[in-house]
């Protein structure tokens, strides 16, 4: 049963539900693979701290972010079990219109996979205007997008498991 929120005290910003009943996929992109690796790296760890069992966990590596949404949809074909998927990926400017087609893509793109499969899609992918802006927030002075995506994840899950 839902619980009803009554006023804004109830929403919690540091309080995570526990992950043990969840299986969750990560899907990785190659691109900037320094940069991917440490949210990968941040996502699986936080994943387990949180109590996700290690066998509960998929994870797969696709060749840049644009083909996140692609991967999303096939895991959560063939593995209807999934409660959430994590994409995580990097987006760096660059001087054609690449980096604009490819942010647009993947967001739409990981937005429609999630609504399609009611399962929470998770939008990991950074979009910064340049490399120093995407060390920063992967594992850098800005903390790590890995890690949010995946309590953002464990958050979903336990809705959906709610509701
Ligand atoms: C082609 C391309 C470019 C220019 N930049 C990036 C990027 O910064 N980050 C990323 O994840 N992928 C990039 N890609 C690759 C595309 O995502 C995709 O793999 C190719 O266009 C093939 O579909």
């Amino acid at each position: 049963m839902a619980t009803q929120l009554k006023n804004l005290s109830d929403f919690s910003h540091t309080t995570v539900p526990d992950g043990s009943p969840y299986s969750i996929a990560i899907a990785v992109a190659e691109w900037n693979a320094e940069v991917t690796g440490a949210l990968f790296n941040g996502a699986l760890e936080t994943l387990k701290k949180h109590g996700v069992k290690e066998e509960n966990i998929i994870s797969v590596a696709v060749p840049g972010s644009f083909e996140l949404t692609g991967a999303a949809e096939i895991l959560l074909n063939k593995h209807p079990y999934l409660h959430a998927v994590i994409c995580l990926g990097c987006v760096i400017q660059g001087e054609t219109k690449h980096f604009d087609f490819i942010c647009d893509a993947v967001a739409n793109g990981l937005s429609n996979v999630g609504i399609k499969h009611s399962k929470p899609v998770i939008f990991g992918v950074l979009t910064t205007n340049d490399q120093q802006q995407a060390i920063d927030r992967s594992g850098g002075k800005h903390g790590n997008k890995g890690d949010e995506a995946a309590i953002t994840a464990i958050k979903m899950a336990d809705l959906a498991a709610s509701l």
